[in-house]
């Protein structure tokens, strides 16, 4: 047990310790520790886990400063049915989200909390989301009784002592309280009160569920605020290109759960494409506000990686290989005999035995996977060979481009531009995306997920895509906006593009776009790069037949496609901004 001494109250911040005291009336904990956020704590913690069976320590020559945990097997993802938004009306959530009145939710959850963790420690984890000092930064304040929510805010956010010294004695910050209660499907909600900027999770010790600075503050309360106070909160990564000229070029792209953020942000360009590189901003999340002239730029609210395990290799994405090399707490992965990890797709051979992520022994004869699907990383992003030195700077960086893409084996070509911003929210709005194992339920089925942030957005959706259209108004040099789509299949069910680092190729064909140094062809869809445009040198078994299948656009698939479209837009027709109809009928027009 951690000694008492080292986490008492380090604030004199009276909205805090108000706050902090009425949640402990309530919840009842045996004592209460104050996190300050520096390394000894961190070892004391991660001491403290260990010992109670709540994480393995790693082979430490093959694996320094990781660890291991697993999940309870009803709690390996967000959940979505369980997720609410409540708002004073339901009209203010919108038909995308569950609501429930917030006064009868607090009541709920109250009940649920009361007492819940006597016996327990409940932790006070501060924490800033975004650069110090920067004016898009957030601070929130997280209780919680579960340790491994504590060491994962520690590396996914600043947290600590940085994030009192920001507040002051301001009481501008989130309040959320964690309470995992004995982990039950049945008592798992996560609930917002967005007017309160309040954040109540209960039922779960998994991921976005609860690391409420992620999902909870920086997109659907962010999401809410950005709305009044004219910016945007968005389910995007952030990178730099730099040029073999030099010159940076800064891109942010919204990826639905699963769909290749991570991948995208730290890749590595092919060799053939000598002298381009890659700088990471974020990952996962992206606040972005107009600046003073007139270009839209961006922070990461975040400062670690909490990203999909299975599949990373030194091929798929090599920055990333390095970045969980050490610091890591591993999610829901296998454990081989030698306390090192495994995952599908892991670089090597299969170990001919080992637990896999129920602690069940696995063998490569097994059926089941020993990695879970939706098994995860947790690593501080200082790790990231590839971190651009910018991802401290609180003026963020200026956005050129945005790109959508979705998760398609069929319709969504490769690679197309927006004739302009209306046109590039309609193709954001309208994004499908077939599901992943990110959150429960419907693996592989198609849904629309609007610019990814069908699971994030704290209020109408509709009003949401018109603060999109209105934000036009407040940036004179507006980013130019683009589809992708990674996924394509051919008639084998092969990927049509090869992806990953090759990803560059498409990438670099955006950036001259944005600086007006290629052209294009107009299509239904918008712009396409030339017959020449995109870079195929150094592709094996890459024909340009299979570019010009990838980039295929099929009149009978885009009828299905619109009908599919008008699903969405039929149960977001009272807030629906009229523009999006016109493109509607415009690209029915065109097609
Ligand atoms: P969240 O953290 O859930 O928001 O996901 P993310 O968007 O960061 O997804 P991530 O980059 O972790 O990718 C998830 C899955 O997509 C992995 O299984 C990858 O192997 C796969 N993936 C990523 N990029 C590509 C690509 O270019 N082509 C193909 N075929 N698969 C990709
Ligand atoms: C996602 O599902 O988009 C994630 C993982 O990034 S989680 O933090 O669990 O939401
Ligand atoms: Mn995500």
């Amino acid at each position: 047990m951690i000694k008492q001494t080292s986490g008492k109250c380090n604030t004199s911040n009276k909205a805090v310790v108000t706050w902090v005291d009425e949640m402990v009336k309530l919840c009842k904990p045996d004592q209460v520790y104050w996190c300050n956020g520096t390394k000894t704590e961190r070892k004391a913690l991660l001491a403290e886990a260990v010992e109670k069976g709540i994480l393995i320590k790693l082979n430490q020559k093959k694996r320094p400063g990781c660890y291991y945990h697993r999940s309870n097997p009803n709690d390996v993802a967000r959940v979505e049915q369980s997720t609410f938004i409540c708002t004073e009306s339901q009209d203010e959530a919108g038909p995308t989200n569950n609501w429930m009145a917030p006064k009868e939710m607090y009541q709920k959850l109250r009940g649920y909390a009361d007492g819940s963790m006597r016996g327990r420690t409940m932790y006070v984890i501060p924490y800033l989301m975004g650069p110090p000092g920067s004016p898009l930064a957030k601070i929130g304040i997280e209780l919680t009784d579960s340790i491994y929510v504590v060491l994962s805010m520690g590396t996914m956010t600043r947290m600590g002592k940085i994030a009192f010294d920001e507040l002051g004695n301001e009481d501008d910050f989130n309040r959320g309280l964690h309470c995992m209660l004995d982990v039950n499907p049945d008592r798992r909600y996560i609930a917002h009160f967005p007017a309160d900027n309040a954040i109540i999770s209960v039922g779960s010790n998994y991921g976005g569920n609860v690391l409420l600075g992620k999902k909870c503050l920086a997109l659907r309360i962010g999401s809410y605020l950005g709305r009044q106070q004219g910016w945007l909160a968005e389910h995007m990564l952030v990178l730099g290109v730099e040029s073999p000229a030099g010159d940076k070029t800064y891109v942010a792209a919204a990826f639905p759960s699963a769909c290749g953020k991570t991948n995208f942000a730290m890749m590595m360009p092919p060799a053939h494409l000598k002298g381009w590189k890659i700088w990471t901003i974020g990952d996962d999340i992206a606040w972005m506000k107009p600046g003073s002239d007139g270009r839209l730029y961006a922070i990461n609210p975040e400062a670690g990686y909490f990203g999909v395990v299975p599949g990373t290799n030194s091929k798929s994405n090599p920055a990333a290989v390095e970045v969980i090399s050490r610091d890591t707490i591993f999610t829901n992965v296998a454990l081989t005999p030698d306390l090192d990890v495994w995952w599908e797709g892991k670089d090597g051979p299969p170990p001919k035995e080992c637990l896999d992520w129920k602690g069940n022994k696995w063998t490569p004869a097994s059926e089941e996977k020993a990695a879970h699907p939706n098994s995860r990383f947790t690593a501080p992003m200082i790790n990231n060979p590839l971190l651009a030195p910018e991802v401290n700077d609180p003026a963020g960086v200026p956005i050129r481009a945005i790109i959508f893409g979705g998760r398609r084996s069929n319709t969504t070509p490769l690679i197309y531009q927006a004739f302009n911003w209306v046109h590039g929210v309609y193709i954001g709005a309208t994004m499908g995306s077939e599901m992943t194992a990110a959150a429960v339920g419907g693996a592989g089925q198609v849904r629309r997920d609007p610019m990814a942030m069908l699971p994030f957005c704290g209020y109408h959706m509709g009003d949401y895509f018109r603060h999109w259209i209105n934000m036009h108004k407040n940036i004179k040099h507006p980013p130019r906006i683009f589809h992708v789509n990674w996924f394509r299949k051919d008639s084998q069910g092969e990927f049509l593009w090869p992806g990953f680092g090759e990803n560059m190729r498409v990438l670099k064909w955006i950036i001259d776009r944005c600086h007006a140094r290629t052209d294009a062809d107009e299509t239904a869809l918008g712009w396409v790069p030339g017959p020449d445009s995109i870079d195929l040198i150094g592709l094996t078994n890459f024909p340009p037949e299979r570019l010009a299948e990838a980039q295929a656009i099929s009149e009978e698939e885009w009828r299905r496609e619109i009908l599919m479209q008008d699903e969405l837009f039929m149960k977001l027709h009272a807030c629906l901004p009229k523009e999006l109809i016109f493109q509607r009928e415009l690209l029915l027009a065109r097609l």
